[in-house]
């Protein structure tokens, strides 16, 4: 059984962790497929990404069953954390986390990375990290930094609080809480608008809020001025500003 599974809808690609016995904890198996999903999704019929887990959890972080032989820890994270995270910071397209459940380690990292948080009212978030000696790493420290602010975030870290949804929510580590029977249909419908929209104005817009945390304002200035010469050369920009003046819905088609 693959363990990781990936679907198309149109122009939405949706990726599944899937060992939903062990809450999609990360093995050697899974991080090569995902990475492989990552890969597929660049092709540019793929105007949004999903990311989501199978069963009760959406990732349970490393399999702690799993990790014994690995001797050099930081050559493995580079190996397959690293890859993926970056992978899915370089995606010229918005990726959505569909937090369907438990979500902890390096599982609440994958999430962070992602541009998007909707979670399930089933899901909650765990550290884990800490409870087992170790420290945030696959973007623990950086994306949960600037979600949280330095001082939640190292306190939240550092505790292994249970976070349920709700509270997710109130911190702004989410942007949304869906009833689980409603959960999958309304990641569908968020996943469709984006898929809908000008991916490349979406993806220069990704890539300058990446940029901006280390940027001075001069420097972001010039390259949101770059960026915006960029999109202004695009069909999306035609077809909007053609929508706007005929008052009608602008049809995207991504180019
Ligand atoms: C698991 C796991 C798991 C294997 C649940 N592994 N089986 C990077 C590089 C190098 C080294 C290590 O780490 C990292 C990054 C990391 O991600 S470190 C953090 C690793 N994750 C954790 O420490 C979390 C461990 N899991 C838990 O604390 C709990 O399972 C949570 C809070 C996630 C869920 O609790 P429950 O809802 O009560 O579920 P459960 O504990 O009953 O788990 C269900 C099954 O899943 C169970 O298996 P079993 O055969 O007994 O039914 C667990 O053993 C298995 N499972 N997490 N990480």
């Amino acid at each position: 059984m693959a363990e990781v599974e990936v679907s198309h809808d149109c122009a939405v690609q949706t990726i599944t962790l899937n060992r939903p016995d062990k809450l999609n904890a990360f093995t050697h198996a899974l991080h090569g497929e995902l990475q492989a999903a990552l890969e597929e999704a660049r092709d540019p019929a793929v105007r949004a990404v999903v990311i989501t887990g199978a069963g009760r959890g959406f990732s349970a972080g490393q399999d702690l069953t799993a990790f014994g032989e690995a001797r050099d820890v930081a050559a493995m994270l580079r190996a397959t954390y690293h890859v993926n995270v970056t992978a899915i910071r370089s995606l010229e397209k918005p990726v959505i986390a569909a937090v369907n459940g438990v979500c902890a380690g390096a599982g609440l990292s994958l999430a962070c990375a992602c541009d998007i948080r909707l979670a399930s009212d089933a899901a909650f978030f765990v550290p884990g990290f800490v409870g087992i000696g170790l420290i945030p790493d696959s973007g623990g420290t950086y994306f949960i930094q600037r979600l949280l602010g330095t001082p939640r975030a190292f306190e939240w870290m550092t505790s292994n609080r249970r976070l349920t949804a709700a509270e997710a929510l109130a911190w702004g580590l989410v942007s949304e809480v869906v009833e689980a029977d409603a959960f999958s249909a309304r990641v569908a419908e968020h996943a469709a608008g984006l898929a809908a929209a000008p991916t490349r104005a979406i993806a220069l817009t990704k890539r300058l809020y990446d940029e901006a945390a280390t940027s001075t304002l001069e420097e972001q200035l010039e390259r949101e001025a770059a960026a915006q010469a960029e999109a202004a050369q695009t069909g999306d920009f035609r077809e909007g500003v053609a929508a706007f003046g005929e008052k009608r819905e602008a049809r995207f088609s991504g180019s």
